[in-house]
């Protein structure tokens, strides 16, 4: 029961309030409060570590005033609001984000001045908070940040894990996985331990008959785990509009152990217990794109999406509307088809809880819900055994058979004759054993389905989809271009490049209108501005190059073309490409005399990324980078020419340092193969040039930023299917430049020739399913017209510089405006203060 407070005393409470810094004097009383007091030390002991944290806890009062007025206003207003639901959150730091955004970076590093430190060291001192993979989590990172930028009423839902995606090692140029343990002093999250849910899993259904004479299923025994609410505050950019992501963490229901059997003294038991309940919550699977079918991952999936439901239902009914408004106020995203239990446990809330009728039901779900689709790969596409679904969650599966069974009716009345129709779009497949399809699940419960490019929506549509394009119309189906929050990928990673962007875009107002950077245009053939970016991006490669020689021991030459690929490994993303270029590169050198190796450009081929623990390939990609390193950068003859770099641990922070130190980045999966990507926007945001086949988004930056400013190579999507059944039906010989790279490869240059011979044995002997053979000529081509290109220097500046121009589609603001205008319906709320 909530205490009513009456008018006058709440008034005089908000006069009272206690008010938040605003300079930095302000800052600094609160750190010397926070330091002796909430962490009981002394300042004269107060090391980097304990002002990181006073900091933090002096910006995380702020941030939590203006979340708690953000939740009163929402309420108050009861407008629409958004849930973003989302294994993933990859949201990197925070603190810096805070300063910048709440716009006293200024004051906290003048006050961190007077107390002696550096404010990028204390930035430093903050572990990342790592909670996804790659893109997809990202990308759920930077839709809450617009979301809040735009003022829009949203909240995010997603798994507090105890341990993130791991760190990774390289040694003996080997990946080794090490623990992500985060949570040892996290300041960004609040526990709620008050917002507690209990979740079933397994048990029986069982029928009643109802007073009205209708039956009605229930859903008994089994175990109850509890789910408990960690709240990270998630402040706009420039407004008090600060939203909420709330993560779920798992716990024994029993409280701290069952107490009927530790005093029965089976101690170890009831200990066991509560350890299993929390493994639900304990680690993140670190696989991008790619499904393995685990029993734990579906518990997490409904654990998670079975807390969030009851809390938004919870939230609905305080306003004591009737369900035939549940749509008119919620709007739940669907990232990736990892939530898709969501779409049935609202109908089984709806049915057997509330006691709805199915149809009245079913149309609440399916206008509530939108899916989100990432990729087409047929590894990553979910699918759960019949029997697991039916042991964990018995009442799921009758709903979703009977789910099946009315979308099945209407699929054969408008297609009476095409038994394979129904097939093919069944939501169960009828294989052995059964599996329970989660898109299609997805797709027949959303009222909305889009893709993440252009060509990515147009291939949902024409391939994995098609049969739902028929079953639908084309208009259940959209594509909403993916974006990035320019506030961290331009304004917090590349502090200069922004100020220097503002000096000529008129303000920071490009910070919240992204189109705004079309000032820069005039400005791309100035002498004098190009060369105060050139001198930022070589101040940027110097800053990189510091690290490289910290973490690895190479010298780099910060003048050299700096040439980056970092991003998960995968052999649909081609480094493996990459790497052979590098080789054959190394075999061209060496191969001139050295008067011709005099007038070639040094180039420095930088490597990032995370191999997901059980992909034994990808893995042997990164053991080739770090061989061919160590073999090219020692090569005396070689020297600053060539230089390869694998950077270990690649993660948020990283980037933030690699982005705008890149001449030059790869973005060079298959054709088809790579929904959008995100990185490629963010390289060609912090002033690098691109080179990248024709997939994903680089398809609309080269339109947005013209052709003439991207180094395209490659084959087309289009022709992607009759390569492939070439090269298993027909003849398939191998590029001659990628044999000798090969040969290099096999006699031994770079260690024991067994170790890599997986990989070539994929080129030449496995049909080439990624197309890196008919792709090499045209990629060691592009590279050259790249090395040509980058000498004529005025030039190159200048191609950065319209490209960053031309770049304002690509804000998350954009996007995240399309989902609200064309999916959820929801309108900003405009704070008055
Ligand atoms: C990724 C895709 O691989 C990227 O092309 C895309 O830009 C992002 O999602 C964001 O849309 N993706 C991922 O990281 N993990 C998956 N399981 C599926 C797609």
């Amino acid at each position: 029961v909530e205490a009513s407070i009456p008018e006058p005393q709440r008034a005089a409470w908000s006069r009272n309030q206690i008010q938040s810094f605003t300079d930095k004097d302000g800052f600094e009383k609160e750190v010397v409060r926070h330091v002796e007091t909430t962490l009981a030390r002394s300042m004269f002991n107060c090391d980097e570590s304990a002002a990181y944290s006073a900091t933090s806890l002096a910006f995380r009062d702020r941030l939590i005033k203006d979340w708690n007025k953000t939740q009163q206003r929402q309420t108050y207003r009861d407008t629409k609001r958004v849930y973003y639901l989302s294994l993933e959150f990859l949201m990197g730091r925070a603190l810096d984000n805070a300063m910048l955004n709440v716009g006293l970076k200024d004051a906290a590093k003048g006050g961190l001045a007077d107390l002696g430190f550096r404010i990028e060291d204390i930035i430093g001192q903050e572990h990342d908070a790592a909670l996804g993979n790659g893109g997809l989590g990202r990308l759920a990172a930077c839709f809450l940040d617009s979301l809040a930028s735009l003022n829009y009423p949203a909240w995010g839902y997603g798994l507090r894990y105890r341990y993130g995606i791991f760190k990774q090692e390289i040694i003996d140029g080997y990946q080794v996985e090490v623990p992500d343990y985060w949570l040892d002093f996290n300041p960004w999250e609040f526990p709620r331990h008050d917002v507690t849910v209990d979740i079933q899993f397994f048990g029986h259904v069982s029928k009643t008959t109802k007073d009205d004479g209708k039956t009605a299923a229930i859903w008994e025994g089994g175990e109850i785990v509890q789910a408990v609410a960690y709240d990270v505050p998630i402040p706009g950019y420039d407004t008090p509009t600060t939203n909420n992501l709330r993560l779920w963490s798992s716990k024994a229901s029993g409280g701290e152990f069952d107490f009927q059997k530790f005093n029965n003294g089976d101690y170890e038991s009831s200990v066991a217990e509560q350890q299993r309940a929390e493994t639900i919550s304990a680690v993140l699977y670190p696989n991008d794109n790619l499904e393995r079918g685990k029993e734990l991952r579906l518990k997490q999936q409904y654990f998670w999406v079975a807390a969030s439901l009851y809390d938004i239902v919870r939230r609905f009914k305080k306003s004591k509307r009737g369900w035939n408004e549940f749509a008119d106020q919620v709007a739940i995203q669907l990232n990736d088809t990892h939530p898709t239990l969501a779409i049935v446990e609202l109908q089984r809330i709806l049915l057997d809880i509330e006691g709805l009728e199915w149809d009245v039901a079913w149309d609440i779900v399916t206008k509530t819900f939108g899916y989100t689709n990432h990729t087409v790969l047929p590894e990553a596409l979910e699918k759960w055994p019949v029997g697991l679904v039916q042991y964990l969650l018995p009442r799921h599966l009758q709903i979703i058979y009977d789910i099946n069974l009315y979308f099945l009716q209407t699929v054969e009345k408008a297609f009476p004759k095409d038994r394979d129709m129904l097939t093919r779009v069944s939501i169960i497949e009828e294989s052995q054993p059964k599996m329970v399809r989660m898109a299609h699940l997805a797709i027949v419960g959303s009222h909305k389905v889009n893709g993440v490019a252009e060509l990515h929506s147009d291939l949902i549509k024409t391939t994995i989809f098609k049969d739902f394009v028929e079953v639908y119309g084309p208009d259940k189906f959209t594509n909403v271009t993916n974006g990035i929050t320019p506030r961290r990928w331009l304004h917090q990673a590349n502090p200069r490049l922004s100020e220097l962007i503002a000096s000529k875009c008129g303000g920071n107002g490009f910070l919240k209108d992204l189109t705004q950077l079309n000032r820069l245009e005039a400005h791309a053939k100035d002498a004098a501005f190009r060369r105060e970016w050139a001198e930022i991006k070589y101040a940027n490669k110097v800053r990189l190059a510091k690290h490289i020689k910290n973490v690895t021991g190479v010298t780099v030459n910060p003048a050299a073309l700096f040439d980056v690929q970092v991003k998960r490994i995968h052999e649909y993303k081609r480094q493996q490409l990459n790497i052979f270029g590098v080789i054959h590169r190394y075999l061209t050198l060496k191969g001139m005399s050295v008067e011709e190796r005099k007038k070639q450009l040094p180039r420095v081929s930088v490597f990032g990324g995370k191999a997901a623990p059980g992909y034994w390939m990808a893995k042997q990609i990164i053991h080739l980078i770090n061989a061919v390193g160590s073999v090219i950068n020692k090569d005396e003859e070689i020297g600053d020419l060539l230089k390869v770099i694998f950077l270990e641990d690649y993660n948020v922070s990283k980037a933030e340092m690699i982005c705008p130190a890149s001449d030059l980045s790869e973005h060079i999966s298959t054709a088809g193969t790579e929904a959008s990507g995100t990185s490629n926007m963010k390289f060609v945001l912090n002033g690098g040039l691109i080179i990248g086949t024709c997939d994903g988004a680089n398809i609309e930056i080269t339109r947005e930023i013209g052709e003439s400013n991207i180094f395209l190579f490659g084959n087309l999507a289009e022709d992607v299917e009759d390569l492939r059944h070439a090269h298993n039906y027909g003849s398939h010989s191998i590029d001659s430049d990628l044999e000798k790279v090969f040969g290099t490869i096999e006699s031994g240059t770079f260690g024991t020739p067994h170790d890599f011979s997986a990989m070539i044995a994929a080129v030449r002997h496995h049909g080439d399913y990624y197309l890196v053979s008919d792709d090499f000529h045209s990629y060691m081509e592009t590279h050259r017209l790249v090395d040509e290109s980058y000498r004529n220097q005025d030039e190159w500046v200048s191609k950065c510089i319209t490209s960053v121009a031309r770049m304002g589609f690509f804000s998350s603001d954009r996007c995240i405006n399309e989902y609200a205008d064309g999916i959820w319906n929801v309108e900003p709320l405009v704070v008055q203060e």
